[in-house]
């Protein structure tokens, strides 16, 4: 195909007589009917792949990478004098996820296309994605993130569905969003929305009726559940969600000649985390309503569903009342008490009950009981499930318990967001890696070549120059392209410990001031939302952004060391940062982080993790050895330790840690309350030295000592290539492309 003729047809203009957003617009029409070439027919089994979250991100880079038309576009062009990059400007990101969990999703839709699988996500059309993140005095606000524009990936389709709840009825209208494969097959992403939901009943303060139903159902990702009336609304959206994708299971698998009774064949789906468990007693109901005996029923749905765990933080397993679910769903609930009563007849364990004696209904005990897999995300997390989280469960189901260690799609997050690394290494190992992450492996054979490493570290720079560049039009930040980046991305969330990070900023603020001044200048980088109504970990966004006004400003220190928070962290600029990342922060408390999939991408692009032995860490340790990464910290059995024993005590470590107290204490001394907010400041000072849930202190003296064992190798500039060319070369185990081919092997069982 000719592209500029292709192009400039749909432009009715030259390339270069046409805005941006015309051509962004014409390429967005190209991409969609090139796509439409790739739709097949359905294979007799499919994978569902049910999430609240799919967080997608800009899609045209990628779907142009995926369609082998990247390159021709980009040269078409820039003969043009146009930059692909400006094109990429004008498309609106879809944040539709709030962090790991739905950015995963989007990977394994990737992934499952690419490896030729019939599959699809469902999932709701929110028509405001994660709020947009402002800072204001220091501190964040939310403001909307509307994405759904008149030109863009969404296909209105004729698909609707009738969906009842407790007191109102409605009609449902199906979304697609197509989902390229990588030389492959195009899959559908399905988006359920309600035509009467209306974006303006929201005001300038975020607020909206929550109890509009017909009017807000799918406004937003994870509305507030700080009330009751936004608890029900989540079950609303929820029961939405899953009333359509069980309607869609049943409806493609009839048509396919299922007689229902052998559903298992034709369809399975993958429940992901807690939120779509209701698609369990949902078929269940549609089956019986189609005359199915109960019995039946429960047992062909069982072999139908299989569920993943994706933390094992207490708080975060949802538990809805049983009067919600009355209210809200009332034909679920019979069913729901038809499968606690079993249970309750097969074991006699209040534990693993799933109406407990509070009348709360525990979602995942559903999911454990009556799908057929249950998984964690990477080893540690699963064993931590078998071991001690689900243990009872795993006495009874031994067989259902298995391990998917997650898994990143390389076309996103090396071909498209590392364009000259991508290039470099299919001029060292050729093309093959694309298809086959493995290959990366051959890398292997360059240690130590003076001229390959040269070659890795001049990538890093240009890096950085380019984000420098980016951050510095877009954000107005001055970042130092000769300073070692230092990165921490991901959600605010005390296990994930940015605040350990943030006392080893001031340590460091302190030596400098005191005269110890390290040989290459640091720039610690942070990118965080915090969730709107999670006050410790606002008051820690608030500490940053006072320490990164305190410390760029003091001329004593600013050669030295830079802190910088980027405002509204998301996809689009993890896909900056990440290639131009040194140090890759992942230092949640052992045993907490499930498996984490940003050490992933960033390892992918040569950074060398900092981290505890937690999640997916434990696996990269594992593949790059000692040399190549920094591990610290106690370990996940110590962790659990002292929970059981209640026998850590922050304030102990305060008191006998000069270096620890004098961090601390800077957090309420005169400097940072100049420039900060008391209450905030007071607050998180109080909750570090009274409570530290997740012992920030335990931690302190060992981070700070590997950090600076870090520092100290990036001064070699030949160890450390080497150290970068290991972790690029060791990358591929975690392609998702090999999590979606174990999903399959071991689970789904397409194409058998
Ligand atoms: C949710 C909540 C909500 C209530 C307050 C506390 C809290 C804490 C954690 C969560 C996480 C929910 C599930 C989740 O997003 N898990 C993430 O899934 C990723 C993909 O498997 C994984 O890489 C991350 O380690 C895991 O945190």
């Amino acid at each position: 195909m000719d592209v500029k003729k292709a192009l400039e047809q749909k432009l009715g203009k030259e390339i270069s007589q046409s805005s941006n957003e015309e051509i962004f617009v014409s390429l967005l029409q190209l991409t969609k009917e090139l796509a439409d070439e790739k739709n097949q027919k359905e294979t007799k089994k499919k994978i569902y792949y049910v999430s609240a979250e799919f967080l997608i991100g800009k899609l045209l880079s990628n779907n142009l990478i995926n369609l082998g038309i990247y390159d021709e576009v980009k040269n078409a062009l820039s003969e043009s004098g146009k930059n692909i990059a400006d094109i990429e400007e004008v498309e609106v990101e879809p944040s539709l996820g709030n962090g790991g969990l739905g950015r995963l999703a989007a990977c394994f839709l990737d992934s499952i296309a690419s490896l030729g699988l019939s599959g699809a996500g469902v999932g709701l059309n929110y028509h405001l994605g994660l709020f947009k993140q402002v800072f204001e005095d220091h501190m964040q606000k939310e403001k909307v993130n509307p994405w759904i524009e008149e030109q863009g990936w969404l296909r209105k389709t004729d698909v609707t569905y009738p969906v009842s709840f407790g007191n109102l009825d409605v009609v449902s209208r199906m979304y697609e969003i197509d989902v390229t494969g990588y030389d492959n097959r195009t899959n559908k992403l399905c988006l359920f929305d309600l035509d009467s939901v209306d974006d303006s009943i929201v005001d300038d303060k975020n607020q909206f009726d929550k109890t509009d139903i017909k009017k807000n159902l799918t406004l937003f990702l994870y509305p507030d559940d700080s009330d009751e009336d936004g608890r029900k609304l989540r079950i609303y959206q929820q029961y939405f969600m899953v009333s359509n994708a069980a309607r869609l299971v049943l409806d493609e698998a009839k048509a396919k000649g299922s007689n229902l009774h052998d559903l298992y064949d034709y369809a399975v789906v993958q429940i992901n985390d807690t939120h779509p468990t209701m698609i369990i007693p949902e078929l269940i109901r549609l089956l019986v309503a189609e005359g199915m005996h109960m019995d039946e029923a429960i047992d062909i749905v069982s072999k139908t569903c299989a569920y993943t765990n994706h933390t094992i933080l207490a708080e975060a397993l949802e538990k809805w009342p049983r009067h919600y679910l009355m209210e809200v769903v009332p034909q679920l609930v019979p069913i729901i008490e038809v499968l606690d009563d079993k249970v309750r007849r097969r074991f006699d364990d209040e534990r693993v009950a799933i109406i407990d004696r509070n009348d709360l209904v525990h979602m995942a005990h559903i999911d454990i009981h009556y799908g057929y897999s249950v998984n964690g995300v990477a080893y540690l997390h699963t064993e931590i499930l078998k071991n001690s989280e689900l243990n009872h469960f795993y006495q009874l189901y031994p067989e259902k318990f298995n391990n998917k260690t997650n898994g990143i799609t390389f076309r996103r997050w090396l071909l498209h967001c590392n364009h000259e690394l991508a290039g470099t290494i299919s001029d060292w190992i050729g093309d093959a890696y694309k298809k086959d992450a493995m290959e990366l492996e051959k890398l292997l054979a360059f240690e130590n070549d003076k001229e390959k490493i040269e070659k890795l570290l001049d990538i890093k720079h240009n890096n950085k120059l380019l984000a420098k560049q980016y951050f510095a039009e877009k954000q107005g930040l001055d970042l130092n392209e000769n300073s070692i980046f230092d990165i921490q991305v991901k959600r605010l969330h005390e296990y994930k410990r940015q605040q350990l990070n943030v006392l080893f900023v001031i340590r460091k603020y302190l030596d400098i001031k005191a005269g110890k001044i390290p040989t290459t200048p640091i720039t610690v980088i942070f990118g965080a939302k915090a969730a709107p109504a999670y006050v410790i970990a606002k008051d820690i966004i608030h500490l940053i952004l006072c320490l990164q006004e305190i410390i760029n400003n003091d001329p004593d220190v600013n050669k030295y060391l830079n802190v910088v928070m980027v405002e509204n962290y998301n996809v689009t600029l993890a896909e900056k940062l990440i290639p131009a990342c040194d140090i890759s922060e992942q230092i949640s408390l052992a045993s907490k982080e499930a498996s984490g999939t940003g050490n992933m991408k960033f390892m992918l692009n040569g950074a060398i993790t900092l981290g505890t032995e937690d999640g997916a860490n434990v696996e990269i340790h594992e593949l790059v050895g000692d040399d190549n990464i920094y591990i610290f910290g106690a370990s996940s059995d110590e962790v659990i330790a002292h929970y059981n024993n209640h026998d850590y005590v922050a304030r102990d470590y305060y008191e006998r840690n000069e270096s620890l107290k004098e961090v601390v204490d800077f957090i309420v001394g005169d400097k940072v309350m100049a420039v900060g907010n008391r209450e905030m400041l007071e607050r998180l000072y109080n909750e570090l030295l009274n409570k530290d849930w997740f012992m920030t202190f335990l931690d302190y003296d060992q981070y700070v000592e590997t950090k600076e064992k870090a520092y100290k190798d990036y001064e070699d500039r030949m160890v450390w290539g080497n150290k970068m060319i290991v972790n690029i070369a060791k990358a591929g185990f975690f392609s998702s492309d090999r999590t979606i081919a174990e999903y399959n092997r071991d689970i789904w069982k397409l194409n058998d």
